[in-house]
């Protein structure tokens, strides 16, 4: 039987739902979640199967304008992932149209994806009416040469399945790349950090989230099946230190059974948790922080 497999790189806005497509594309939570931009920090990679094909989804932070070292490794490593990708899918959100944002996007797009192909995913259709939809599709298309068109909710599910089997038909022939029930490739130590994460910026407000970074420091295999994990938050100033913590420690402690119960699913077994902060108000500077998240540090330079 002859086989395909390659990489498809999502890439958008911050907030378009590349994660959400990534973790319906795969049919689990692979990549973290929020209603918040800049969720995503780094390429996040989940591994499909459509009939003979593999299909590798990279997904990757949101592109937008980078202020800080972390936004430009952030928006680095999102281009990255798109210049490496056998096929490029960009997706907007339907019901926000052609920003600035989508626009400084089109700019660098084609020579990134120099020849290769990319197809645009006008996500969230769910929220808006169709006759806007086939607009939007047209103003998008005379603004580059997208070689195709697919409208889809990734929360819902829609149009993904068509979106899919496009995707595969257009991958190289080859081996797979990932044994067959292999569906990501980040280290547990790295997802488990993440998961805390996302409860985190979930519960947070206005920078924090933008302003800490979880790290496993230590993970234990006990032997009566269970997991001791132990992971630092690390925050810039003592008063972030008193917020994440909350009253009474209420904030800190409901992130971490929210952490725990999630990472016990995804183990499929008995987790203990033990979150500690640390204040570091260089952390945003430290080239270790980065490689910890799977970020070249240089390219924040
Ligand atoms: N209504 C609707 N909401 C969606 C859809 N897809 C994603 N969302 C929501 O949009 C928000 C952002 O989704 P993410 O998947 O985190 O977006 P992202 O592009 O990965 O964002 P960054 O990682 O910040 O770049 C979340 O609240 C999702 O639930 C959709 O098809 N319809
Ligand atoms: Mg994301």
């Amino acid at each position: 039987m002859s086989t395909r497999a390659g990489f498809v790189a999502l890439i958008g806005e911050p907030n378009a739902g590349k994660s959400t497509l990534l973790n319906r594309m795969v049919g689990a939570k692979v990549s973290i979640v929020t209603h918040k931009v800049q969720t995503t920090r780094a390429r996040i990679r989940g591994v499909a199967i459509e009939g003979d094909a593999q299909l590798v989804f990279v997904d990757t932070p949101g592109l937008f304008k980078p202020r800080r070292r972390l936004d430009r490794a952030m928006v680095a490593a999102a281009w990255g992932g798109a210049a490496d990708a056998d096929v490029v899918v960009l997706l907007i959100e339907a019901n926000r149209g052609i920003t600035d944002g989508v626009k400084a996007i089109l700019e660098n797009l084609g020579e990134v994806t120099r020849g290769r192909k990319v197809a645009l995913a006008i996500n969230k259709i769910d929220r808006v009416q169709s006759p806007a939809l086939l607009a939007l599709t047209k103003d998008m298309n005379d603004r580059f040469p997208f070689e195709e068109t697919f409208m889809i909710s990734a929360e819902k599910g829609h149009g993904v399945a068509s979106l899919r089997a496009w995707l595969a038909g257009q991958l190289p022939d080859g081996p797979w790349l990932y044994p067959e029930d292999q569906i990501a490739d980040l280290p547990l130590r790295m997802i488990a950090a993440e998961i805390t994460r996302e409860k985190l910026t979930l519960r947070l407000h206005q920078e924090l989230p933008y302003q800490l970074t979880v790290e496993t420091e230590n993970w234990e295999e006990r032997p009566d099946g269970s997991a001791r994990i132990d992971q630092l938050i690390y925050v810039m100033r003592d008063g972030h230190k008193g917020i994440v913590l909350g009253h009474k420690g209420e904030t800190i402690k409901q992130v971490g059974a929210a952490a725990r119960a999630e990472l016990e699913e995804f183990l499929g077994r008995r987790v203990h948790l033990f979150l500690q902060i640390k204040v570091r108000p260089n952390w945003l500077e430290e080239a270790e922080r980065y490689s910890e998240m799977g970020l070249d540090f240089k390219d924040g330079n």
